[in-house]
């Protein structure tokens, strides 16, 4: 039986956002506004489905996908480029490896005690969050 990741959780570190961001291309503006947000990501899993909202005053992503099946991600609000991402476990981590322009793009999430962590890497660059139960 996998790990559940459901709930509601508000991010309380954030390390090299900036550099995960200037990776994707993202402007300038955008970066400075995106670093100091902390947003709030509401996920649903049920079996090998599910949902995950990430939502800030700024902007919010919502992502659906089923373990093990690759699907079109549109990266909208984000980057906007389109990859072929696919999700799997490897133990009790969720792995997305998300398929396209930018080398070495995806992201982990696992929990650690009461926390979620979340890895997300694009090309030499890796931005570190944890986030706890709302
Ligand atoms: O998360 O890929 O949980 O999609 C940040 C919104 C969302 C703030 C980052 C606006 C999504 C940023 C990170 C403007 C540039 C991500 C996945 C794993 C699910």
């Amino acid at each position: 039986m996998p790990v559940d990741f459901s709930g509601t959780w508000n991010l309380i570190s954030n390390d090299n956002f900036e550099g995960y961001m200037t990776a994707l291309g993202i402007d300038f503006a955008t970066r400075k506004i995106a670093k100091m947000l902390k947003p709030q990501k509401v996920i649903k899993q049920d079996g090998d489905s599910f949902s995950i909202h990430t939502t800030s005053t700024f902007r919010d992503y919502k992502l659906q996908f089923k373990i093990g099946e690759e699907f079109e991600e549109d990266n909208k609000g984000l980057d906007n480029r389109k990859c072929k991402s696919l999700v799997t476990w490897d133990d009790d981590k969720l792995i997305c490896v998300q398929a396209g322009e930018k080398k070495n793009r995806g992201w982990t999430h696992w929990l650690e005690g009461d926390d979620l962590h979340l890895e997300l890497r694009c090309e030499n660059q890796v931005c570190k969050q944890v986030f706890k139960r709302a």
